[in-house]
């Protein structure tokens, strides 16, 4: 093995020290102190594993090393450096990990790429911020302006760009961010498999062969605050009786799918959240997904139906879709030389969909794109017991490293 586990261990247990729940999981909101301690953290280990580093107009961590010639597409790794609140230690930093290794194993080796190696840490691809997940990775992609960015709030109300900006950087300058696709040669992404089927079948290693598609709603219904000792019963724009009774059925409608389509309300806000106070105002989220791009619709058209609905007597209602992305096939030349990687090293290893979502679906729209999953112990994620050892890390990152090599064209100049 050339990868150590020693330092993915240190690497790991560094990174997840930027936290602002100790003893309560891992909480690293976007724009946050703790995100902006972890930046200067990851410049300082890609400065150290001989990469030129740069933030970019929204505050994603990027080192290169450089390649024969700058006009060659680069081949691009990493993950995100967000978490959900309360999560756990691996999810994304185990594949910011990842590509701080395999940047540290080019530089001990002295192995210099044709092709530019890229090293990643993205923002807020979790959208627990902003509602909108997958940011960085559709902001490279072109999906998103300055305007998107001062209309995506956060549960205080303020906008993104707005927290862009205090935390010192640029969303007027959003399109200084899109790589263009001749500019990438590939992207590969290692994450957490965050269920139980590696674990299961004592497996090593997942090649991902298809993302879910998925798509974020936030409902907004508008009733009539009140006294809730003297208003009848008849007389009430009740917002969260009205949102009880949509929030009952989205679960029903994604079994009824079935495919393995699933559907969260995760979020719930009440406004004025107070306990002798009809509610005027309810704000919740509705996360959709499914393999199968007609049943994500289905559950989506069920969904938008059962809140108008609810939006008559008084009670309005407003959907916003903050994203939606079809089920995304990983490249298969990609995924085909991952699997002659895990050959070859003897790790056993297997094809399997993700029932995430990860910034490999949007980056496959610009470049080939590939997506290794390591064990989550108990399928466990989003969670603070979420836990992968070190060793099982290894073994996807040496898969990755070989095939980056190759991909790179790296060759060791003695
Ligand atoms: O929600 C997800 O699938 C990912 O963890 N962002
Ligand atoms: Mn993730
Ligand atoms: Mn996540």
């Amino acid at each position: 093995m050339n990868v150590s586990s020693t330092r993915i261990k240190r690497f790991l247990d560094e990174l997840a020290e930027f936290n602002a729940t100790p003893g309560k999981g891992i909480t690293r909101m976007s724009y946050s102190p703790q995100a902006r301690e972890a930046r200067g953290w990851l410049r300082k280990q890609m400065e150290q594993a001989g990469l030129q580093v740069r933030k970019d107009a929204m505050g994603n961590v990027i080192g290169t090393l450089p390649g024969a010639s700058p006009s060659l597409p680069a081949v691009m790794i990493g993950s995100h450096f967000d978490t959900v609140p309360h999560g756990g230690a691996f999810d994304g930093a185990a594949g910011v990990i990842m590509a701080l290794e395999i940047a540290t194993l080019f530089h001990e080796q002295g192995l210099k790429p044709d092709y530019p190696l890229e090293v990643v840490a993205l923002v807020e691809e979790e959208g627990a911020s902003f509602e909108r997940g997958l940011l960085a990775s559709s902001a490279m992609a072109g999906h998103i302006t300055a305007q998107t960015l001062a209309n995506l709030r956060d549960s205080a109300g303020i906008s993104a760009a707005q927290r862009m900006a205090d935390a010192g950087y640029a969303p007027q300058e959003i399109t200084s961010v899109v790589r263009a696709p001749e500019s990438l040669k590939a992207f590969i992404e290692l994450h957490i498999e965050q269920g139980p089927v590696l674990e299961q079948t004592g497996t090593d290693i997942g090649i991902v062969d298809v993302i879910v598609g998925m798509t974020q709603l936030t409902v907004t219904l508008t009733g009539k605050a009140g006294h809730a000792g003297t208003t009848p019963m008849d007389r009430r724009q009740d917002a969260l009786v009205a949102a009880s009774h949509i929030i009952s059925q989205v679960g029903d409608f994604a079994r009824q799918a079935g495919e393995a389509t699933v559907a969260t309300v995760g979020k719930l806000q009440v406004y004025p959240n107070g306990s002798n106070v009809i509610p005027h105002q309810v704000v919740f989220s509705v996360d959709i997904r499914s393999r199968d791009e007609q049943k994500l619709r289905q559950v989506i058209e069920q969904t938008r139906e059962a809140i108008h609905r609810q939006a008559v007597d008084g009670i309005s209602a407003n959907i916003e879709q903050t994203l939606y992305v079809p089920p995304t096939p990983m490249d298969p030349e990609i995924t085909h030389n991952l699997g002659q990687q895990c050959d070859k090293l003897g790790f056993s290893c297997k094809t399997m969909v993700s029932g995430a979502g990860h910034d490999a679906m949007i980056f496959a729209g610009l470049t080939p794109t590939g997506l290794v999953f390591v064990p989550s112990r108990d399928g466990l994620s989003h969670h603070p017991d979420e836990w992968t050892d070190a060793e099982q890390i290894a073994k996807g990152v040496e898969v990755i490293f070989h095939a980056v090599k190759t991909i790179t064209e790296a060759r060791s100049h003695d």
